[in-house]
């Protein structure tokens, strides 16, 4: 039965996919779609976006856009490891507390980013020797006194970010990339870290964080057999974070095709968890934003809407985009813009776009 289930959906997700691409890539026509009005606060599902505390200590546009169009915000940087943890029972909080105040004060969820990543271990993890059971009592205790310093004010937590790779495998190593916690706990450290993260707040959900499904089917099946083989285990896992860092290059089939294969294989909530569509993922830094280019962003924030909005009710965790406005965004230096609010905070096609994904059946 489940099987069946798991074929028609991937059918329908792959008749849907190949709609589109007659529709928007074969004869790369702009689709007749009527224009719609409205605001993100409308959708069946929450839109969220990362957060920094500059711009929030900065820019009252930012917060305006947060306040009227979000209703959930994931501190960009501010939960990282090196960020909070300044030497061993050691924290800071300081920043990752305003932002989840902010948050409190008007009304939105907080998303933690990330508990475990191989990137931004401090140095007094680096240094750290003990054997196997020392290390996994490190790693508890930063897990559980950051998610107990947050208990009922962050609702979700990415709790393991990044460790696959695009032949699917979990890696140590990988040029620059070094997973310390993997190296000297082995794989098991995942599971505990959902273990110990649910005993922290039983309330919390959890989510797996990775990017490259849209492009890379291996990697989509190592997140997939990861997630089976934690449920196998019963480690309480909720859902699966899908980055989406992608860019207008990209088919629209294939960013619909990953939500929806990951969502039937799962059948874990989706989170498009740190959505940004290049528009210069070649970082040529003489192109200039046309609107030819604004156009083709529109139609990729659109699909993504789109499969958002099919998913069924409970799949629905949503999208969160990686910044509010351009000059927020991590790649604008490339140049690049890719978000739905330009450098002045104005609405962009894009914004139509998603507001079309959800409103208009297409
Ligand atoms: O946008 C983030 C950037 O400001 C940081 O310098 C960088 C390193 O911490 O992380 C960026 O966010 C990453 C996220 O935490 C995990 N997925 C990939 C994101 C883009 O690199």
């Amino acid at each position: 039965m489940k099987n069946v289930y798991i074929l028609t959906f991937l059918l329908c997700a792959w008749l849907a996919g190949s709609c589109q691409q007659e529709k928007f890539d074969s004869d790369n026509s702009i689709p007749v779609i009527p224009a719609v009005s409205g605001s993100l606060s409308e959708a069946p599902f929450p839109f969220g976006a990362a957060v920094n505390i500059s711009p929030l200590n900065s820019s009252d546009r930012y917060k305006e856009i947060l306040r009227s169009d979000m209703s959930r915000v994931t501190a960009e940087n501010a939960m990282k490891m090196n960020n909070i943890s300044k030497g061993h029972k050691q924290y800071d909080f300081t920043e990752a507390d305003k932002i989840v105040q902010f948050a409190i004060d008007n009304g939105l969820e907080v998303h933690g980013h990330t508990l475990l990543w191989y990137k931004h271990t401090p140095s007094w993890v680096s240094n750290f020797e003990g054997s196997r059971e020392q290390w996994i009592a490190i790693m508890k205790e930063y897990i559980q006194d950051v998610v107990g310093h947050f208990k009922g004010k962050v609702v979700s937590w990415d709790v393991i970010n990044e460790v696959i790779n695009d032949d699917g495998e979990v890696y140590i190593k990988d040029g620059d990339k070094y997973n310390i916690w993997l190296d000297k706990i082995g794989e098991e450290y995942i599971s505990l870290a959902f273990k110990y993260a649910h005993e922290a707040d039983p309330n919390a959900l959890l989510f797996y964080n990775e990017y490259g499904h849209e492009y890379s089917s291996q990697r989509r099946m190592g997140v997939n057999n990861l997630v089976k083989e934690l449920k196998e285990k019963n480690i309480p896992i909720h859902g699966v974070g899908m980055q989406m860092h992608t860019n207008i290059n990209r088919s629209t089939s294939d960013l619909r095709n990953a939500i929806m294969i990951m969502a039937a294989s799962t059948r874990l909530k989706i989170h498009v968890s740190e959505l940004d569509i290049a528009v210069n993922p070649s970082s040529n830094k003489e192109l200039e934003l046309t609107d030819e280019l604004l156009e083709k962003q529109q139609i990729h924030y659109r699909e993504v809407a789109k499969a958002m909005n099919d998913l069924p009710a409970d799949q629905q965790f949503g999208i969160t985009f990686w910044g509010v406005c351009d000059s927020n965004s991590w790649l604008y230096a490339n140049p690049d813009w890719p978000l739905p609010y330009d450098d002045t905070y104005a609405k962009k096609p894009a914004y139509e776009g998603l507001l079309q994904g959800f409103k208009v059946s297409y």
